[in-house]
């Protein structure tokens, strides 16, 4: 109780003690009041649009710098030639010999097609994330800088590898930092130079089909878990990847053999000199 008193007693000394500022804020307050009467209001108007113009030109220039990202990130299941891809593109040569990537790979360059040509090549930072299930999370790292997703697929073991394919890239597309921004996936059938690599054509259909079938396994989870970001494609309809939130489009490579000038397109329209 005594202890309260005396709280009461330190607050009204405080109290007193701030008087004279608060005689002294309200006289400054009145200056500047009658400040700004004085200013003519054509010139107060243009002081506020200017404010308010550096603001937006401010605000704008944020905006543009984030869309402007340069990061393509390349994913996929492991083995499917991610890395050698990598290294194609960086250097023009496959690297012979790559064993299964324990850390991702990253770097910023000049596309290795394009160090020949002239002008203006923006520079592109490439990062290949190990496919190996545990390295997994690595990914999240890199998804909400990237402006393009290359999914690699390996059309030669596909069959076997086709629904941890589908699943992978399931919950890539179902993924808020993804389906927020819209990031454009590259759906990459890699090692086409062998004759019995499966087209881009029938690759896509089957893991839509896959996710067809995951899609309702999933969402029959999802009911309960309700931290799962997104669904995939529209309810009671056959999937297709066009019905995405995000654009998914299908190409062919061979990393190996430096046949790569579809992913390099795919990458030049997102990352823009
Ligand atoms: N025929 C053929 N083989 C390829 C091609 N690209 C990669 N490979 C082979 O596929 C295997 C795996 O390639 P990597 O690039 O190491 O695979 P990755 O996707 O990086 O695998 P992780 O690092 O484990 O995620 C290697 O033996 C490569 O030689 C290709 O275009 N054609
Ligand atoms: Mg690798």
């Amino acid at each position: 109780m005594e202890g309260a008193e005396q709280w009461k007693i330190q607050l009204e000394q405080w109290k007193k003690q701030l008087e004279p500022w608060k005689t002294q804020l309200e006289q400054w307050l009145n200056q500047v009041i009658e400040h700004i009467h004085q200013i003519p209001p054509t010139q107060l108007y243009a002081a506020v649009a200017v404010l308010l113009f550096t603001t937006l030109v401010l605000l704008f220039i944020r905006v543009l710098k984030r869309a402007k990202s340069n990061t393509i990130v390349l994913t996929g299941l492991t083995g499917s030639g991610k890395t050698v891809l990598y290294y194609q593109l960086r250097d023009g040569s496959s690297h012979q010999g790559t064993v299964t990537s324990m850390e991702p790979n990253e770097g910023t360059f000049v596309l290795h097609s394009e160090t020949v040509k002239e002008g203006k090549v923006k520079p592109v930072h490439l990062v290949d994330v190990p496919g190996h299930s545990r390295l997994r999370p690595k990914l999240d790292e890199f998804l909400p800088q990237a402006a393009g997703i290359v999914f690699v697929v390996d059309a030669l073991e596909f069959l076997p590898n086709c629904r941890a394919a589908s699943e992978y890239l399931y919950d890539i597309l179902t993924k808020a930092s993804v389906v927020n921004k819209k990031i454009p996936v590259l759906l990459l059938c890699n090692k086409t130079d062998k004759v019995t690599a499966h087209t881009k054509e029938f690759i896509r259909k089957q893991m839509e089909k896959e996710i067809d079938k995951l899609r309702a396994s999933r969402s029959a989870i999802s009911a309960a878990d309700i931290s799962s970001d997104f669904t995939l494609g529209v309810p009671d309809e056959v999937f297709s990847f066009s019905q995405c939130h995000n654009k998914v489009t299908v190409a062919e490579a061979s990393g190996l053999t430096g046949e790569t000038s579809q992913v390099e397109q795919f990458i030049r329209e997102h990352v823009r000199p």
